[in-house]
């Protein structure tokens, strides 16, 4: 039994099945971890979801930003884009039973002494402190209030995080920095508007993995989500989107041997 790691497959379905077919992934006895946006932007988001769902517990997935995107437009009260390519589950008729999977998924997972997270974890946060704060979003998500919790999670503020912080803000904080980052400063200062690669961060901020105060530098973390970021020599950081939805690369990483397979989209 193998366990694998996968980045961000957003709806590229037939691309997830040549990977597991070049990798020989068998679905009775390998795990396959997916480490958010399962959806959007590809063209079979349905397929996706439901073929993760129907792994069972050879599978595990943590939530991305697109697929809180699609909660938000589900239980809450966001409308989607007409950049938004999963009408498909919208129109499902197992649609609920698909949402209500992909509510009870976690921000992170942690695999043997490993941390699998969609964006990164600030740099003032040890483990405890993590796993404290996105256990409380998850409780949010998988309770009665789920859509009226969802909808209170957008906006970029607070920007940073502090220990006195309300429980709603602790929340926001906690989603787009598990979900969202990828500049910060030190102090765990989110910025949002770059997208580019860790050598074009704005003034001020840096990736947040570069930051030497790091807490977790000593842990490997496995995330997704900042497809263009490239030549990363950091030791235990690794990044996991290849920009498959962009016509990059989808890679999966082997977790036992740290092998990479990787199938051009
Ligand atoms: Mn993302």
């Amino acid at each position: 039994m193998s366990s694998y790691l996968i980045g961000d497959i957003q709806g590229c379905f037939d691309d997830l099945q040549a990977l597991l077919k070049k990798a020989n992934f068998s679905t009775d006895k390998d795990q396959l971890f997916f480490l958010g946006d399962v959806v959007n932007r590809g063209t079979k988001s349905l397929e996706t979801l439901r073929f993760i769902k129907d792994l069972s517990d050879n599978a595990k997935m943590l939530l991305g930003n697109h697929d809180f995107h699609l909660l938000a437009c589900t239980l809450g009260g966001k409308t989607p884009s007409n950049k938004d390519t999963f009408s498909d589950i919208l129109e499902a008729k197992d649609s609920l039973e698909l949402i209500d999977f992909l509510r009870q998924q976690p921000l992170v997972i942690e695999h043997q002494d490993a941390l699998l997270v969609h964006a990164g974890v600030p740099p003032i946060w040890d483990k405890p402190t993590l796993l404290t704060h996105t256990t409380k979003v998850e409780a949010h998500l998988q309770g009665n209030q789920a859509g009226a919790f969802i909808d209170d999670m957008y906006g970029n503020k607070p920007s940073i995080w502090t220990a006195d912080l309300n429980t709603m803000d602790n929340c926001r904080y906690t989603i787009n920095a598990c979900m969202r980052m990828r500049f910060c400063t030190a102090d765990g200062e989110l910025e949002f508007k770059g997208k580019m690669g860790s050598e074009t961060a704005p003034k001020g901020f840096k990736a947040w993995f570069l930051h030497e105060n790091r807490v977790l530098k000593n842990t490997d973390i496995f995330f997704g989500h900042w497809s263009t970021l490239t030549g990363v020599t950091q030791p235990h950081i690794y990044p996991m989107d290849k920009g498959c939805a962009w016509g990059g690369r989808l890679n999966m990483i082997r977790f036992e041997d740290r092998k990479i397979f990787s199938v051009t989209c």
